[in-house]
């Protein structure tokens, strides 16, 4: 009988290791471990032995038992595993691509035309600052010499908010800051948004984006001024653009100077973006004001500087012919998607 059992065991191992899948093992398993199955009838003969034939042959038993037991599990969980790989390969998603029918945003050509200016500045030394949208009077007017009483702060239509605060009305307070911040000698810009009170028109916004220029040095004069105006016109353009440099007051520099651009959408013939003139103000600038210096705590009898304001939404106008400024904030995709 033991002969038997043994040999029934290793048949039952060589049909374990050759079925192909579960179902296959299934079947052999409740042939032979199954409550009807052939180890089952065996153990059923056991009371036709004597004692010790009994010990002998329920030793055989149990070890093949034991033996077809290891052996399915061992097979089941390779299959489980491979039935598992196998639905992993065919329902793998990859989660990065971008789904059928969505065609990819852009920049916009605002930030695009920053990102320019901003790699132009940073190579020639420029350090790039932010500063917040809800300014202090402090930084927006007084520090800038606009005393309260100045007539200078009704060239800015201003969003008074509550607390002596307001929406900054032209990045100029970064330059305090970045003065009060980083001292001298100093070279920064500082691309940001700006609110007026304004009537909107097709060349003027309430909420539009200026970048302001500062550098402070010993010997600052008005040839290093044109020459960064140059260089940062020409860096844009990437050709000639004919300008015209006129006095200018602003009660921060000293001298002032209005520098603007031929207007780009009409070639200078008159259009409603230049209100007829040919020609777009694009970049005030000017020499800063001993007082603003002082404000900044700079000693002006050892430190001078060059300051601008360029207007940056109007460079992309000029720079993409845009016919209205309120284009560029409208969010309209038809717009968007050309750039
Ligand atoms: C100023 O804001 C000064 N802070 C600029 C400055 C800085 C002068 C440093 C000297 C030294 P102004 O108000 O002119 O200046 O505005 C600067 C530029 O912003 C304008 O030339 C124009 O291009 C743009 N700008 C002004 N108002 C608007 C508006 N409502 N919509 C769109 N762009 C505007």
């Amino acid at each position: 009988m033991i002969a038997e059992i043994e040999a029934l065991a290793s048949a039952a191992l060589s049909r374990i290791a050759a079925a192909a899948n579960l179902d296959e093992m299934e079947a052999v398993r409740v042939e032979v471990l199954g409550r009807k199955g052939t180890l089952a009838e065996f153990g059923k003969l056991m009371g036709k032995l004597s004692a010790s034939e009994r010990v002998d042959a329920g030793k055989a038993l149990n070890g093949a038992k034991t033996s077809l037991e290891a052996a399915f599990d061992i097979k089941k969980t390779a299959f489980e595993s491979a039935a598992l790989n196998e639905r992993l390969q065919s329902e793998w998603l990859d989660l990065t691509i971008p789904p059928p029918g969505l065609t990819p945003g852009s920049l916009h050509p605002l930030t695009q035309i920053q990102n320019e200016i901003e790699s132009l500045f940073f190579s020639m030394g420029f350090t790039i600052l932010d500063g917040p949208e809800v300014e202090t009077e402090f930084h927006n007017f007084d520090a800038l010499n606009i005393p309260a009483d100045h007539p200078a702060r009704d060239m800015q239509d201003t969003f008074w908010l509550e607390g002596g605060h307001l929406l900054r009305t032209h990045t100029s307070p970064v330059q305090v800051r970045g003065m009060m911040r980083l001292g001298p000698p100093l070279r920064m810009i500082a691309p940001g948004r700006v609110f007026r009170n304004e009537e909107v028109d097709p060349s003027h916004e309430h909420t539009f984006y200026q970048l302001e220029g500062m550098m402070v040095d010993r010997d600052v004069s008005i040839a290093n001024l044109l020459y960064f105006m140059k260089t940062l016109l020409s860096g844009i353009f990437k050709r000639d653009t004919t300008v015209r440099l006129r006095p200018g007051f602003f009660p921060f520099v000293e001298p002032g100077f209005e520098l603007d651009i031929e207007c780009m959408v009409c070639g200078g013939a008159g259009c409603p973006v230049c209100k007829q003139s040919g020609w777009v103000e694009l970049l005030p600038c000017g020499l800063v004001h001993p007082n603003v210096l002082r404000a900044g705590g700079i000693d002006p009898a050892e430190f001078g500087g060059f300051a601008f304001g360029l207007g940056l939404t109007r460079l992309v106008m000029m720079r993409y012919l845009i016919d209205d400024i309120r284009w560029l904030q409208s969010g309209d995709l038809r717009f968007l998607k050309q750039f």
